[in-house]
């Protein structure tokens, strides 16, 4: 193999390993409960939908899978950086596939968006339409 050859083969390893995860073509990211427009009362069970993609844990690195977000009052944040962690950014990097929320008497938008090991969304992005629910 020729220097330049080996040279290629570096670069595309190393933009490989910074690259974005890829996304399934066909992945689907959904709100099984609430649905959009739902009345609510407290705690709000909210369970997470994803077809032709698979859950696994943060740290996990597995082709064709992530880990949940739940976006709450708030738009999508930047697609390729880690999701941030805070009140309206949880994380479910332990796999998990529903939680329960208290949320104040309201109209409230919910939204999922799947991350990859490291938080990063994929690309595309894997996110769920943003619903809006009205808790009582
Ligand atoms: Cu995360």
């Amino acid at each position: 193999m020729t220097k330049i050859m080996y040279l290629f083969t570096l670069f595309l390893i190393s933009t490989s390993v910074i690259a974005q995860s890829p996304s399934a073509d066909t992945a689907k990211l959904y709100f099984i409960s609430p649905a959009n427009g739902d009345t609510v009362t407290n705690p709000v069970t909210v369970r997470f939908g994803l077809s032709n993609m698979g859950v696994a844990p943060a740290g996990v690195n597995m082709e064709n899978t992530g880990h949940h977000h739940l976006l709450i009052n708030t738009d999508l944040p930047a697609l390729d950086k880690p999701v941030p962690n805070d009140a309206s950014h949880r994380h479910f990097g332990k796999g998990q596939t529903e939680t329960r929320l208290e949320l104040a008497p309201g109209k409230h938008t919910l939204q999922l968006l799947l991350g990859d090991f490291v938080h990063i969304p994929h690309k595309p992005p894997v996110k769920s339409e943003q619903i809006t629910i009205t808790v009582k």
